[in-house]
């Protein structure tokens, strides 16, 4: 059975996204394989690993943080549309305009001024401008990257925010005498606007978060470690480390939200922090999932793993069968006149080749000294997980790989 490349990359006029009709434009770079993912929704699936560790996060918020009314302090928003505007992205958090995260290389644009949100942080201005203090979201984020088994398109995030004023921060009677704010220096601890104490609280209150949630997820004596980060929307901001298989894997990255973002959302008397934690990577270390594409899995072998869990019972995934490897390259010279990016390749091949594709990587760039054409060489790994690919598929679907790079992207195979 050949496979049909249907819709090509660039071939009809509009998209549809969640019901919407986008028009095409010069900054439309989505792909049907990557819309086939947005309502999939994992992370609402209660017995889906993802849903299982969120409602384990949830809970935790839940039970932890309870207001003096008896309700829970941080509100939870999980349906939030994907498509987001270029603003909420990027701009409402104070993006630079010339940052590389906004490149149409990384991101995955309906047009020039909507795209699959790349973080959760995106909806952190319209919840803050609406009047919520403290929240949790929960959705799919969309990037463009290279490919292997612990790099989806396709992943998810856990953000959060929490909101104070001066009387949650001092509990004394009399806090008239007592500032959050003062006109002095940004140092590696504060921002302009912070007095010292009011940065050094911020921090404390939430590295004393996220150390009581990485513990309640890893055990008591998981080895954790902060280290510095820079976010543009945060400052001080940091990075929180968990020690994996010998290795530090990044679990997620926080800070003190910038005071600028609050203004610019009418809050002149609170300050705040902030975090972005990816689900996946915390799913992988707590179930022991080897392979971030199972996450996308309808496979019952999968599914049924964790039919029967609730979000603190302890699952240890087991493989189902491991089926060969196969390994095929490709070399072409990259067109003369039109831009050309790996990461156009990249999604060419997930495109065509879909969830067979386990790795690509470039393994040879050479510049041609008299014609100056330069050639890529790229190592395409291709398996698949219920059974073994036989040398004629894989060839089939190498076969359209190349072809369709030729079409779309304009490369000349070499031979
Ligand atoms: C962010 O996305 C920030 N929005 C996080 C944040 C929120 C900072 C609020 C400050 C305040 P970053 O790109 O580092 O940051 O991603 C956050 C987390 O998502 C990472 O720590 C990691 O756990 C996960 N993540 C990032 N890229 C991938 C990927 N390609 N695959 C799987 N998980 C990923
Ligand atoms: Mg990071």
């Amino acid at each position: 059975q050949r496979r049909k490349f249907s819709v090509a990359i660039n071939e009809k006029e509009t998209i549809d996204v969640c019901g919407k009709k986008y028009q095409r434009d010069e900054w439309t770079n989505v792909t049907p394989k990557i819309l086939s993912h947005v309502g999939r929704n994992l992370h609402l699936q209660e017995k889906h690993p993802l849903g299982l560790l969120k409602n384990r996060i949830v809970n935790h918020f839940y039970s932890q943080y309870i207001g003096r009314t008896g309700n829970p302090i941080f509100s939870v928003f999980d349906r939030l549309s994907p498509v987001v505007t270029v603003e909420q992205n990027f701009d409402s958090l104070l993006i630079p305009k010339n940052h590389i995260s906004r490149l149409k290389s990384d991101c995955y644009y309906i047009d020039s001024g909507h795209l699959l949100r790349a973080h959760t942080t995106a909806h952190q201005v319209e919840l803050i401008k609406s009047g919520i203090d403290s929240y949790l979201t929960v959705g799919d984020v969309y990037r463009r990257d290279e490919i292997d088994s612990s790099h989806y398109p396709v992943f998810h995030q856990l953000d959060a925010a929490r909101l104070y004023s001066k009387h949650e921060i001092y509990k004394q009677e009399d806090i008239s005498g007592i500032n959050l704010f003062e006109n002095g220096d940004e140092t590696a601890e504060k921002q302009e606007v912070h007095t010292l104490d009011t940065a050094l609280f911020l921090q404390a209150e939430l590295k004393a978060c996220l150390e009581k949630l990485a513990r309640n997820l890893f055990g008591e004596d998981a080895e954790i470690r902060w280290v510095e980060s820079v976010f543009p929307f945060t400052h001080p901001s940091f990075e929180l480390e968990v020690l994996y298989n010998g290795n530090w894997l990044e679990l997620l990255g926080c800070g003190v939200m910038k005071q600028e973002i609050l203004a610019n959302c009418g809050i002149t008397d609170k300050v705040g922090w902030a975090f972005g934690i990816g689900l996946e990577r915390l799913a992988m270390r707590l179930y022991q999932i080897p392979d971030i594409r199972l996450f996308w899995s309808q496979d019952t072998g999968f599914l049924n793993q964790f039919r029967k869990a609730t979000p603190t019972s302890p699952v240890t995934y087991k493989t189902i069968s491991v089926f060969p490897q196969c390994t095929n390259d490709m070399s072409f010279w990259l067109p003369e006149s039109t831009a050309f990016s790996p990461n156009d390749f990249y999604d060419l091949v997930r495109q065509v080749g879909g969830d067979v594709i386990e790795q690509v990587t470039l393994i040879d760039e050479f510049n041609h000294p008299k014609t100056k054409l330069t050639s890529h060489c790229y190592r395409i790994v291709y398996r698949h997980m219920q059974k073994t690919l036989t040398k004629t598929e894989v060839n089939r679907v190498h076969e359209d790989i190349g072809s369709e790079a030729t079409r779309l992207l304009g490369v000349k195979l070499r031979v």
